[in-house]
């Protein structure tokens, strides 16, 4: 521990913050009525490198229950993937939604 600094006649902690570890995101994926599944599969697999096999295990997950975690990341990429998702359901012209949320 480095020296104590004084305040006045006060000694007080060295007030240095440890670094810490990036706060981490899931990137959700959330159900609706209208996109198709093959449209969800395919995006799983292009923005979260999965497998197809473990696409449509998250696909299927989120129609059955409602939501769905794709991926955990530092906040910077959990929300670059969200705009990828949410701007390639735009371009499809599906109501696919797509949030984060601290992990
Ligand atoms: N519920 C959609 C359907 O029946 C499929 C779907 C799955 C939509 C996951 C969105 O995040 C989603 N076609």
């Amino acid at each position: 521990m480095a020296q104590p600094k004084h305040k006045g006649d006060l000694a007080v902690k060295p007030q240095i913050a440890k670094p810490q570890p990036p706060a981490l995101y899931k990137v959700l994926l959330l159900n609706d009525d209208y996109t198709p599944m093959e449209f969800v599969v395919s995006v799983i697999e292009r923005f979260f490198n999965k497998s197809r096999e473990q696409a449509t295990q998250i696909m299927l997950k989120v129609h059955t229950e409602g939501v769905g975690v794709c991926g955990v990341f530092p906040q910077e990429i959990a929300e670059t993937k969200m705009h990828h998702v949410l701007e390639a359901a735009r371009e499809a012209q599906h109501p696919l939604q797509c949030t984060i949320e601290a992990a």
